[in-house]
């Protein structure tokens, strides 16, 4: 691979984005490769970790190819990252994702289609598209919208500004700040917790989430109604339930304790 580096820990795939002389900015071929990590690591893991190589986890989208593309090839480019994003969205897997240094434009895209995301505080985050000259179009006007509201990714945009780590995890576009150094660490961690669980519920929880957050209340509880029966009735859940029942399970635990 020329842009990615795979490794696994037990059930856990460990992606890097290894282009760090470019800031890992994302070209076609990048893309292409993305796509195919994605079919070896559902193929192999349980749950995944994306990160980058170098100072920082992704400078977007590759400039200097994209200034030579036409408009329709630019639109082609965008469906591409959409296609491969969903794979990661919406595929058969949980994904984290261990961000550190400069988290813009399409490297931002790229952590909002990731389902946990852990940002160290070195971490920043933009959209400078406005800035370039050009649109988000790797997801981020649906995706990171959802995370951090309209009228925020509103003003990122039109001021190019950028937010620190804490200031992201107020704007709720990253679930947990680390410390320096330490993003990757704790992302495996919770990916190797998330790997544990039944593979129904958190294809259950990736899938049904998004989806029911974008119904209207009442088709939202129709569909959960469902899965939730659905899920309750597979062999994997009785077996863990009477787990419980019979002590043979981890009870919850206070966070404070
Ligand atoms: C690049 C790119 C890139 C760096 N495409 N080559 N993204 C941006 O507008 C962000 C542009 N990048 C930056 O603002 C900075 O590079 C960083 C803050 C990310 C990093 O700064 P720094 O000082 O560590 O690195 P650098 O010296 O700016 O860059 C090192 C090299 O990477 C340099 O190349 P060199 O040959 O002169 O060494 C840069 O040109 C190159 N480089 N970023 C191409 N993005 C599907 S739509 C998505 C739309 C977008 O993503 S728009 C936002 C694009």
């Amino acid at each position: 691979m020329d842009y990615l580096t795979l490794e696994y820990n037990g059930d856990v795939a460990i992606l890097g984005l290894n282009r760090p002389a470019k800031r890992n900015a994302i070209s076609d071929a990048f893309v292409e490769e993305l796509n195919s990590a994605i079919t070896e690591i559902e193929g192999r893991a349980k749950a995944a970790v994306i990160h980058g190589h170098g100072p920082h986890f992704c400078a977007g989208l590759d400039l200097a190819e994209h200034v030579k593309k036409t408009p329709f090839e630019g639109v082609q480019g965008s469906r591409r990252w959409h296609e491969v994003f969903a794979r990661i969205q919406r595929g058969k897997l949980p994904w984290f994702a261990a961000l550190h240094g400069a988290v813009v434009g399409g490297g931002l895209e790229l952590a909002s289609s990731v389902h946990v995301r852990v940002a160290d505080k070195t971490a920043f985050f933009a959209l400078p598209e406005g800035q370039r000259g050009i649109f988000v179009g790797g997801g981020a006007s649906a995706r990171t919208a959802r995370l951090m509201g309209v009228s925020r990714m509103t003003d990122l945009m039109l001021t190019g500004r950028s937010v620190d780590a804490d200031t992201a995890e107020r704007w709720g576009i990253v679930n947990y700040v680390a410390a320096e150094g330490m993003a990757l660490d704790e992302a495996v961690k919770m990916a190797a917790r998330a790997a544990t669980n039944a593979e129904l519920s958190n294809y259950a929880i990736i899938h049904a989430l998004p989806r029911i957050n974008d119904m209207a209340q009442d088709d939202g509880l129709w569909v959960e109604s469902l899965i939730s029966s659905f899920t309750a009735t597979s062999p994997e859940a009785e077996a863990r339930l009477n787990a419980f029942l019979s002590k043979r399970a981890g009870k919850v635990t206070n966070p404070n304790a």
